[in-house]
């Protein structure tokens, strides 16, 4: 017999700037090429709080949002055959289909195969698998990891070893890989660099940890939140400051310090201006700068092109260049080989009736990552 439709809890978006609320949800049996999941546990990422502010020019409501669980394998629906009930799971808000052109080019992490309904808040087949008394509830970034049971495609799914504890693995969903993702894997800092890391969160001190593993002498936190300066240097940051203490423009203060500007630097925050700050800071001839926040509709960045004519570079990642179903398993095998730890991110756990003081503590910077228990 087929999987029946399962009532569940889960955190409803119904609309954006409004708070979250706890509702009983239908979900779907997965269609053919999905899988429905069990979650365990899921982070809450600012991308959430940024989507649900409104500012997202994807954000479509009533949705379910969350894109950084973890879970375990309920049921699958034809013709799936890459995973089987039980498996632990972590969804993929970037899929990894092993055949469109971005797959293929051995460039890029950005699978599109299905990134046009995922966009949507739909499934690839034009459809939603929630609703609430009939109605129809969008999904999220492909994952909507705010509820006891989400439905993905299997191309969304990485399997990972069920040694590891879901309510910490869940990280690894987003802010972990990212930031990691983005020092190692898109900048390719190598050992000895200097690099400048703005916003010292969920995202910044994931970078923090990354260039420490790549063995940068110099590792320099910029956050605005004193609060945050204890653990970035616990986590291997060597100096944190605050641009607010500084009359000069920061990346003025920090051309300074650095005998030129900085190797690499990483703006973790969403903000256009310390975007640019970000690009400034870096050296003449080769410095690069990697944009991992998310910016609202309308933003735009700016420089001087002459930053760039003199050599500096500006990129961008999305989770930390990191294909997620043949490269995300290890990063979880690293994780159970003592690597990194995930803990130290892990400020506050609730349960989801709790969902909303999640995105209070974020926005009163009283946290690094809440973590809803399920
Ligand atoms: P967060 O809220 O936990 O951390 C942001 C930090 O930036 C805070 O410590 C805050 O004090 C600091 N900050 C704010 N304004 C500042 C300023 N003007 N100067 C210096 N510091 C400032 O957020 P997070 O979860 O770490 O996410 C950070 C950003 O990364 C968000 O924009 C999020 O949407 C984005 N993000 C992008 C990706 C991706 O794949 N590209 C993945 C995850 C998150
Ligand atoms: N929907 C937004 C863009 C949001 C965005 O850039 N998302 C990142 C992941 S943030 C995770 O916390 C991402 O993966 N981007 C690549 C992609 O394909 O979405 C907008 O501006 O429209
Ligand atoms: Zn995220
Ligand atoms: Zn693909």
């Amino acid at each position: 017999m087929g999987a029946e439709t399962i009532r569940c809890k889960a955190a409803v978006a119904w609309k954006a700037g409004e708070p979250l609320s706890i509702e009983e949800v239908e979900v779907m049996p997965p269609q053919k090429g999905e899988v429905r999941i069990r979650l365990m546990a899921t982070g809450v990422c600012h991308t959430d709080a940024f989507t649900l502010s409104g500012e997202d020019p994807e954000g479509v409501f009533p949705a379910i949002l969350g894109h950084e669980g973890a879970g375990v394998v309920e049921s699958v629906g034809e013709g799936v055959s890459g995973l089987q009930v039980g498996d632990h799971v972590i969804p993929l808000y970037t899929p990894e289909c092993g055949e469109c052109k971005f797959c293929l080019s051995g460039k890029t992490n950005l699978c599109q195969k299905i990134r046009t309904t995922q966009g949507k808040g739909l499934m690839p087949d034009g459809t939603t698998r929630f609703s609430v008394n009939g109605q129809p509830i969008y999904h999220y970034m492909g994952t909507s990891t705010f509820s006891e049971y989400t439905v993905l495609p299997e191309i969304s799914l990485a399997k990972i070893n069920p040694e590891a504890p879901l309510e910490e693995v869940c990280l690894l969903g987003c802010g972990v890989t990212t930031g990691m993702g983005a020092v190692m894997n898109t900048a390719k800092v190598e050992s000895g660099s200097t690099v400048a890391i703005f916003g010292l969160g969920g995202i910044g001190l994931s970078a923090v940890i990354g260039a420490k593993m790549a063995g940068a002498e110099r590792i320099i936190g910029i956050d605005i939140n004193e609060d945050k300066f204890a653990l970035a240097k616990k986590l291997g940051a060597t100096e944190c400051i605050n641009p607010k203490n500084y009359e000069q423009p920061i990346q003025d203060v920090i051309v300074d310090i650095t005998d030129g500007g900085v190797d690499y630097s990483f703006e973790c925050i969403g903000n256009v201006q310390v975007m640019r700050s970000a690009l400034e800071c870096c050296h003449k001839g080769w410095g690069e700068s990697v944009i991992i926040g998310v910016a609202g509709a309308g933003q735009e960045i700016s420089t001087r092109p002459f930053q760039l004519v003199t050599g500096r570079v500006w990129r961008g990642t999305a989770f930390g260049g990191v294909k997620g179903r043949s490269e995300l398993p290890d990063y979880v095998e690293r994780y159970l080989a003592g690597d990194f730890k995930l803990d130290d991110f892990i400020t506050h756990t609730m349960s989801l009736e709790k969902i909303n003081d999640a995105f209070d503590l974020m926005h009163e910077g009283k946290s690094i990552r809440s973590v809803i228990h399920y």
